[in-house]
């Protein structure tokens, strides 16, 4: 008997950084997304299978409009489990809304355990990086030293929507860590 549970992941970041490219790439054009007019969100679903006693169906939630998406943020990120923070590694403005970003989730759900995953999007420019190594830790060890219990599970990782690099890995590891977290929890 396979214990399956369920998590809510919202790709957050700027206009444009790819957010939906991403969703796409992780599960091809075959996917079933709902589009939700009211809150100018779709949202899709996949299973993983973590071992063999544990899944997680990931529901998938993306904004359509970013017009839109403003007046009903709230209802977006409500009940958010998973934050998959999107960037544009070769734009500096997408890389400082981060903070921005964070603040409007953490309004919405101030605690919970939560895996956090800031994706460097757009690797495959690579002559065209703005953000340094140096940067992107210090980012992160700011992310971790926030007072703020959801960022427990901080972590980066560089992706290419345009060549598939480290997509199903970013998926992967916010799927391990929540069921770690739900694990630890519900025991
Ligand atoms: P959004 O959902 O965050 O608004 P999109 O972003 O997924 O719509 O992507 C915005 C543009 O960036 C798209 O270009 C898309 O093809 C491109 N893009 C997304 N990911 C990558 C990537 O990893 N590398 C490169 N080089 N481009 C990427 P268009 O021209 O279709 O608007
Ligand atoms: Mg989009």
């Amino acid at each position: 008997m396979v214990n399956t549970f369920n998590a809510k992941a919202v790709l957050l970041g700027d206009p444009a950084v790819g957010k939906t490219s991403i969703r796409r790439r992780y599960m091809g054009e075959g996917f079933q997304s709902s589009h939700l007019m009211t809150i100018g969100a779709d949202f899709a679903q996949t299973k993983i299978m973590i071992d063999k006693d544990n899944a997680v169906t990931l529901q998938i939630w993306d904004v359509a409009g970013q017009e839109e998406f403003k007046t009903v943020r709230s209802r977006f990120l409500h009940h958010a489990n998973i934050c998959l923070m999107v960037f544009y590694l070769t734009r500096r403005d997408t890389f400082h809304s981060i903070t921005k970003w964070m603040q409007d989730f953490w309004d919405v759900n101030p605690t919970g355990e939560i895996p956090l995953l800031i994706i460097g999007n757009k690797a495959d420019l690579e002559d065209q990086i703005k953000i340094t190594d140096t940067e992107m830790d210090q980012m992160v060890a700011m992310m971790k030293e926030m007072e703020h219990s959801t960022s427990t599970h901080v972590s980066y990782i560089s992706t290419s929507a345009a060549t598939g690099l480290n997509i199903s890995d970013a998926f992967n590891r916010v799927a391990h860590q929540i069921i770690e977290i739900y694990l630890r929890t519900y025991k």
